[in-house]
Parts: structure tokens; sequence; C-alpha cells
């Protein structure tokens, strides 16, 4: 955990990085989360605080679960699609829980980035920056905002404190997965302040009937290898599902490994998740990729793109198939697996 001094001593680097500049971009990762999404609104304040500066927050691809969207909108998050910015009015770029160079951020080719705050492992690239905090051992890139926010003595008002409450809920999985003491005392230092009917609202938002149809495709599309599900989604309708059909299947009993692909326009999307506290999900995901791809993530999730892997469904099932004999491979899974459910046959 570090120490107010510690992070006093990065507020003045952090100001110092952007002493000069007139506006700062922020930008989470592509089809944000709400790690991202807390981190960065934070960040506005703190730099406001901080520097004088005036930041705006803006986002890639969609918001896609959900809760996310209900998150953004009952907290009435400033952050805007990267498109309704214009980029010329920025001379500073910021990345929050993303790193340049990682292929799942929209930070224009050729710009670098001023600062970077995250946390997952430390790129060469992030070494570029004027000013990067990068804490691979804490769970959530908001709790290194919040030890910001408390430093600057920013006043955390409901909403934003509701934000970076189920930032570190939704990324820690309740302080349960790869959460550190800095992770638990952000989480205890927003829980009293945080809007509860709120939460309740972003927790249980109207689920669209197309992830009723999804549930349908998921199912039909998982093998089980021993302790292995493979889930080959199809077409999705918003990036995020992947992941989310990951962390669904990831809990079924006697399953320890979780990987998911699907089709999201002309590219392959893939997850992983794993209940096993030692592994290295990142590592894995980068290798069931390959070349072929970009891939990143942390011990027990991860998550990778094949650009154009989707072009035409032929290509699609060959990488498909390809990423699946890998997976199988490196996990070292059985390499007959089974329907999660038998074939249906039709009623009538
Ligand atoms: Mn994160």
């Amino acid at each position: 955990m570090s120490s107010t001094a510690t992070t006093e001593r990065r507020l003045r680097q952090l100001a110092e990085a952007l002493a000069g500049k007139r506006r700062l971009l922020i930008l989470t990762h592509d089809n944000p989360d709400p790690d991202c999404i807390a981190s960065g609104w934070a960040l506005i304040k703190v730099v406001r605080k901080v520097a004088g500066l005036k930041a705006d927050l803006a986002y890639a691809g969609i918001i896609g679960r959900a809760e996310n969207r209900t998150l953004a909108r009952v907290l009435r998050v400033p952050i805007k699609p990267i498109e309704a910015v214009d980029l010329d009015d920025y001379d500073a770029f910021a990345l929050v829980d993303s790193q340049p160079e990682t292929g799942n951020n929209s930070l224009p080719a050729g710009t670098p980035a001023t600062v970077v705050v995250d946390h997952h492992p430390c790129r060469d690239a992030t070494r570029a920056a004027a000013f990067y905090d990068v804490r691979e051992e804490y769970g959530a890139t908001a709790t290194i905002l919040s030890e910001y926010l408390d430093a600057a003595e920013v006043k955390v008002e409901k909403k934003l404190a509701t934000a970076m409450f189920y930032a570190i809920k939704t990324e820690t999985l309740n302080l349960g997965r790869e959460a550190s003491r800095a992770d638990a005392k952000a989480f205890f230092r927003y829980f009293p302040i945080m809007d509860n009917e709120a939460l309740s609202q972003i927790e249980n938002p109207p689920i669209s009937r197309a992830y009723f149809r999804m549930i349908d495709q998921a199912i039909e599309g998982t093998h089980l290898f021993g302790d292995v599900a493979i889930t080959r989604l199809g077409e999705v309708n918003n990036p995020d599902m992947v992941a989310q059909f990951a962390d669904l299947m990831v809990r079924m009993e006697k399953i320890e490994w979780a990987v998911t692909i699907g089709r999201y326009g002309k590219d392959l999307l893939v997850s992983a998740r794993t209940n096993l506290p030692l592994a290295n999900a990142g590592r894995v995901i980068q290798q069931v990729v390959g070349a072929e791809g970009k891939a990143g993530g942390h011990g027990m999730m991860a998550g990778g793109k094949i650009p154009g892997g989707a072009e035409t469904p032929k290509l699609a099932n060959e990488l498909e198939r390809k990423m699946k004999a890998r997976a199988l491979e490196l996990l070292g899974a059985k390499s007959r697996g089974v329907r999660l459910v038998p074939v249906r046959r039709s009623r009538s």
C-alpha cells in the first residue's frame, strides 16, 4: 500500500507532467467497464485540483453490459463517445486501466500518452509517458485513483463514490479476486458514502432480449473438455457478451477454466477466466490468440482480439478451431469434448 507521502509526491509529478497543457483527454479502454469509467471520472477531478487543468473523459467502442449503461446514466458520469469529441481540442492524453500499444484503447496512432494509470502488467511503451503509475498488485485501477482523490483532498460526492465502490466491487468480485489491502481500504472508504439505491439500480438493470438469445447460443456453443469449458458464441451484438459469458461459464461446477470466443463485426474476440488463483490467464490468452491477434490481462481474467478474424465465416471458423486447439493444449485438457447440453430434439 502506498503511503500518503508517496501519493503526494506522485501527484506533484502528475502536475509537472501536465504543466503548460491546455486541455486533457482521458481515454478508457475500448468497450469500457466500471473500473475504467470510475477511474477516468476520478482523474478529471484530480487533474483539476492538482494541475488546474480541464479534462474530458471519452471511450471508444460501446458500453455493452446493461449494468454499465445504467451506471453511466444513473450516476450521470461525464463520459462521451470518442466520436463526440474533437481530438484537435486536446494537447494531452491520458489512459486509465489501459496502456499504450495494448490494442485495447483508441489513443490515436502516433499520439504519445502524457499520463498512464493502470494495474495491468507494465509495458515498455508506457515508460515513455511523462507520468505513469502502474501497480500490478492492485485489484482495481479505481483503487489507485482513490488514493489520488484522498491525497489531493478532493471532496468525493455520492455519485462518484458509488462509481468507485462499484468499480472495486465488480473488478475484485467483492474483494475475492486479486484484491489487495489497498482495494479493501478504498472499498470500505466509499461504502458509507455511496448511494445504495443507485447501486441497486445498477446491479439489477432490465436485461435485453438479445441477451436471452445469447444465453441460448452460449449453451448451444459450449463444449466441456474435463475441467475446461470452451464456448463458441458465434455472432455477438455487443463485445462485452464475450467476457460476460466467460464469467458465467467459469462458475460451472468442476470447471477450472472457461474460454469464450465471439464474432463481433469483422473481429474475433476471446476471453479467458479461471478459478485458479496462481494461474496466468494473461499469458494463456496471448498464446491462444497467437501472432494473429493482441491480448492481455491479469492472473485470473484476460481478453484478446484478432482484428479481421471474422472477415468471412470460413476464416472465423478456422481461427476459432485453431484457438480452441491451442487452448486445450496449453491447459493440458482432454482433446475430446462433450456438449454442455445434448442436442435438442424438436418438441411438437
Ligand atoms: Mn481494471
